[in-house]
């Protein structure tokens, strides 16, 4: 009832009131349902005025990840077709951790979870994802494709296109791009994180759990003091524009949804086009990390299964699946 309302709402683009008799008809229920609904819509955070002899007015919707605000904006086949994909919460522990659960309980392909908040937000090898309130995008997205475990290493490759495209949609000047494999960056500064997690067997992949933490709306003295330096918002790269979360996030799903339909029918190939396009790490020097050694090259290419190529000093060629890389003209993590 409460979307339905808000869609009629929404229609009147805030210009003119409608009465509540008019929706209750429109909508075949009560005047007092009308009323119980745009109460709730209130206690929301969308601020909606009533006039006694005129109706009601909605003044503004609330920069919430609400599940009836994304999806009424998104047209997607397998990322939250419906709304009921959307799970949201003010505030969790980790949108992973709740996303891997669900997915252990039956979750389908498709699945998303978001949350304002995230209380320990978490980056890869334990490292810890700063998410305060309100400011960012904190989501996972739940995937079960018919494929070997060893092609899941594509999905942070697609995922960080689908973000860095959808931000430069809304801000064409951005000068984001990836570092493979899995960081968005901005003048140098972390602008978005993804963490990719996976349940297999030998050869069979159960699910993947792709989580996104970007920075949107961010100020600096926001992010703990030890992260000022090295990490950056869409705020702050745009000199101080606020940017609708819902707005983003939509875009992020669509162009998540395109990309994993495109990895199915056609395969790696325009997955490594694509993010060749965003690469902030081809031809740089680096330095790849592995529990196991410290690798120092230039980057030489991305193979068509995501992997990186990297030339050592000797002209030897080392090809990596996971790591951590340091670009040699900044420090980023
Ligand atoms: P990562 O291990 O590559 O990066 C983590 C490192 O990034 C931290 O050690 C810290 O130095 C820095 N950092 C922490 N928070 C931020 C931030 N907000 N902005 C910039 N730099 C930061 C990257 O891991 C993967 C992050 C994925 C986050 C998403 S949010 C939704 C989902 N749920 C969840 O718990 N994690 C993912």
């Amino acid at each position: 009832m409460r979307e339905r309302v808000l869609n009629i709402l929404k229609k009147k683009d805030g210009s003119s009131y409608v009465s509540g008799e008019e929706m209750a008809r429109a909508l075949s229920v009560s005047r007092t349902s009308i009323w119980k609904a745009v109460n709730s819509l209130q206690v929301a955070g969308y601020r909606i005025e009533s006039s006694p002899r005129l109706g009601y007015r909605l003044v503004e919707s609330p920069d919430l990840l609400y599940p009836e605000e994304l999806a009424g904006s998104m047209q997607t086949q397998t990322v939250a077709p419906v709304k009921e994909y959307i799970v949201h919460y003010h505030s969790l522990a980790s949108t992973n951790e709740t996303l891997k659960k669900m997915a252990e309980e039956g979750a389908p392909e498709g699945t998303v979870v978001l949350a304002e908040e995230q209380t320990k937000g978490r980056g890869r090898l334990g490292r810890s994802w700063s998410s305060p309130p309100g400011r960012g995008i904190w989501m996972s997205v739940l995937f079960r494709p018919s494929i070997e475990p060893a092609g899941s290493s594509l999905f942070t490759l697609f995922i960080a296109v689908a973000v860095v495209k959808s931000i430069k949609e809304l801000l064409p000047e951005s000068k984001a791009g990836i570092k493979w494999p899995n960081d968005i960056l901005s003048s140098s500064r972390k602008l978005c994180g993804i963490l990719t997690e996976l349940k297999a067997e030998a050869d069979l992949l159960h699910f993947v759990v792709a989580g996104i933490g970007v920075n949107v709306n961010t100020r600096k003295d926001e992010f703990p003091p030890e992260l000022q330096g090295t990490a950056t918002s869409l705020y702050q790269e745009s000199g101080g524009k606020e940017f609708s979360r819902a707005v983003l996030t939509a875009k992020i799903l669509e162009e998540i949804d395109r990309f994993y339909l495109k990895f199915l029918s056609e395969g790696t190939k325009p997955i490594v086009e694509a993010w060749k396009k965003h690469d902030l790490t081809l031809g740089k020097e680096i330095t790849v990390q592995t529990p196991r050694e410290s690798f120092h090259g230039r980057a030489v290419d991305i193979d068509k299964n995501g992997g990186l190529l990297v030339e050592g000093g000797k002209g030897d060629r080392r090809i990596f699946w996971a790591g951590e890389v340091t670009l040699r003209e900044n420090r980023t993590r």
